[in-house]
């Protein structure tokens, strides 16, 4: 986000929970609650952090690769021989990841390159008060699932109990079965069903449970990690790239339902940068959808005020934060130029080097209903339309008769409307 975005939001933001409080008292607790969600997912957007125990070679490095969809770690090598835990940030021009590497932990403690007076478990302590990860990751290969893995069970375990004294809360623990591509028959594509025996595909499928709920045993027979919340996921993380960064072969399988699962563990801070990453659009337009309902939700509580709106300005300007957050999403910049684009698209033309303000007033003409003043329904309406064009627009893509959708999503937001709100009466709007 460049610097002017970010005071355009942080301004509108604060403007916005000002005039909420005009708001009647028992209105105004629900309708903050949203905007504090707004504040949240918009304003303390981070990347999402996760913490990656496994084995050289179980796929730590596919994995980051998988999640972004393109190389961005250098898959094969480890490099780092120093056996200190780090935090690492993973970027493409989609977002970034941050990445604490814990090999050091399971590795032993005589690193090839000792000069340092930190043994792995103080770097590990050290990064781990520094920064939570949000979600403990634990990677091993299909093959190794009934080797001997106490020792990375204990590394799991012992970095989920020091989080906890840490940070007062346990993380969210996903064991990742890698490699199930080589499971047999090893010629079944996982990933092109279609073109597979579906009685071989079946065993196949069959044998990734049977990893996946070996794993899940074993996490749960750790006494550290029984009361831990945990999933387990069998996936296929090979990608390759040619010298030119190309990808020539994609055989990831599963990874979609991990990263619809990891979404649901990461705080609201760490939603929108996962969800703009994971290139997964149906993930997209959840977050859409709940940017879309708050916005709604604070814009009606506005109109619902009962001193008199001079304009409809702030509820308008907080419908092209609302154009300009889905534009995001969908892998746009954060700035004006994606809601100018989401104008002209909906029949509204307006200049280059335009303000917000101008943005806000051009919207006037493209939501239905709207006018100098609106009711508290019209507004949630109006908003819902907003945000419902916008996720057509920016997330599937869909870039014609954007007008028809307007009225028709106007309608449907008419409906959704919460009553309680709705029913507010305000004398001086329509
Ligand atoms: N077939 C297959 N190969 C994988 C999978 N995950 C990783 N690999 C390969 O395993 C090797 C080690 O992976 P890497 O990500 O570097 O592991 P790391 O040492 O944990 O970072 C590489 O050659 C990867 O291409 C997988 O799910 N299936
Ligand atoms: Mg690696």
């Amino acid at each position: 986000m460049s610097d002017s975005s970010r005071t355009t939001l942080v301004d509108t933001l604060k403007r916005l929970d000002q005039h909420l409080d005009k708001l009647p008292g028992s209105l105004t607790g629900r309708v903050r609650k949203h905007l504090t969600e707004l504040r949240t997912l918009l304003l303390e957007k981070r990347p999402a952090r996760l913490a990656l125990v496994g084995r050289r070679g179980s796929g730590k490095s596919s994995l980051i690769n998988a999640l972004f969809g393109e190389e961005v770690a250098a898959v094969g090598h480890e490099t780092s021989q120093t056996g200190a835990a780090q935090w690492y940030t993973y970027e493409s021009d989609l977002g970034a990841l941050e990445i604490l590497d814990t090999r050091g932990l399971q590795e032993g403690s005589n690193p090839a390159e000792d000069d340092t007076a930190d043994s792995p478990e103080a770097s590990i302590q050290a990064a781990l008060s520094d920064t939570a990860p949000d979600v403990l990751l634990f990677l091993i290969k299909a093959q190794e699932v009934d080797a001997a893995i106490n020792g990375d069970l204990e590394a799991l375990s012992s970095i989920a109990t020091r989080v906890k004294q840490m940070h007062g809360h346990r993380p969210p623990i996903v064991g990742v079965v890698t490699h199930c591509d080589l499971l047999e028959p090893q010629y079944v594509r996982l990933h092109q069903p279609e073109d597979e025996d579906s009685a071989e595909l079946q065993e196949k499928q069959e044998r990734v449970e049977a990893v996946q709920s070996h794993l899940t045993n074993k996490i749960d027979s750790y006494p550290a990690l029984a009361d831990a919340v945990v999933r387990t996921f069998g996936v296929a993380l090979y990608q390759s790239w040619d010298a030119q960064g190309r990808r020539r072969a994609d055989a990831r399988w599963q990874v979609e339902a991990l990263v619809e699962y990891l979404l649901t563990q990461l705080p609201d801070e760490a939603q929108v940068e996962f969800a703009r990453l994971s290139r997964m659009q149906a993930l997209q337009k959840l977050i859409a959808n709940r940017l879309t309902q708050s916005t709604a939700m604070v814009c009606a509580g506005i109109a619902a005020t009962p001193t008199p709106l001079a304009d409809i300005a702030p509820i308008t300007t907080a419908q092209v934060l609302l154009v300009m957050a889905i534009g995001y999403l969908g892998g746009r910049r954060m700035d004006l130029e994606a809601a100018r684009e989401f104008l002209a698209a909906a029949g509204v033309n307006v200049g280059a080097g335009f303000v917000l303000r101008e943005a806000a007033r051009a919207l006037v003409q493209v939501v239905p209903g709207f006018g100098q003043a609106v009711s508290a329904s019209v507004a949630y309406a109006g908003t819902y339309a907003v945000g419902t064009a916008a996720t057509s627009y920016f997330l599937r893509g869909q870039t014609d008769d954007l007008e028809a959708q307007f009225q028709e999503a106007f309608e449907e937001g008419r409906k959704a409307a919460p009553d309680d709100l709705t029913a507010h009466p305000n004398p001086e709007s329509a």
